[in-house]
């Protein structure tokens, strides 16, 4: 059965910047329904093992340090073909490669600190919103 949800987090570059609001507004606005939110912070630890997937890459230890470095806003969205309308909406990893109109390239700075997360597929989806919230969590 194909996925009707994804997972994102409003990472700490955005929450900073006071985007919080006006992201998650897009999100609505792009027939994304919220069906489970939290608004957290990451240990080091915790931000390591939710990117383990990258452990080996160059940047993995910039990244971590700047996804534990202040709040985030974690969400589990639903819609229909969530995962792959999700990734369009947010745009390219890389801000200055993202399409005029996504999430990216209006919030995001650089290819680190861009602004959102956005599940990659559906497995991931559902592995990354168990991360987060336990069964009662999600409405
Ligand atoms: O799925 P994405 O978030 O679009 O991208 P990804 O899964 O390839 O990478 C996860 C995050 O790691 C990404 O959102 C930002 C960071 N990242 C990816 N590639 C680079 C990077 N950070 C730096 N500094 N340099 C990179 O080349």
């Amino acid at each position: 059965m194909i996925s009707n949800k994804t997972f994102t987090m409003i990472k700490p570059d955005a929450v900073k910047a006071g985007h919080l609001g006006a992201i998650l507004h897009d999100i609505i606005q792009a027939g994304f329904k919220v069906t489970a939110l939290k608004f957290t912070r990451l240990s080091p630890e915790l931000a390591g093992k939710f990117y383990d997937i990258h452990r080996e890459r160059p940047f993995y230890q910039d990244l971590v340090t700047f996804m534990s470095s202040g709040p985030i806003l974690a969400a589990i969205l639903e819609k229909d073909n969530a995962v792959e309308d999700f990734r369009k909406l947010i745009g390219a990893t890389d801000p200055q490669k993202a399409e005029e109109g996504t999430i990216r390239r209006k919030y995001a700075a650089s290819i680190q600190e861009n602004a959102v997360h956005g599940s990659d597929s559906n497995e991931n989806g559902q592995i990354e919103g168990s991360f987060f919230f336990s069964e009662f969590e999600k409405v």
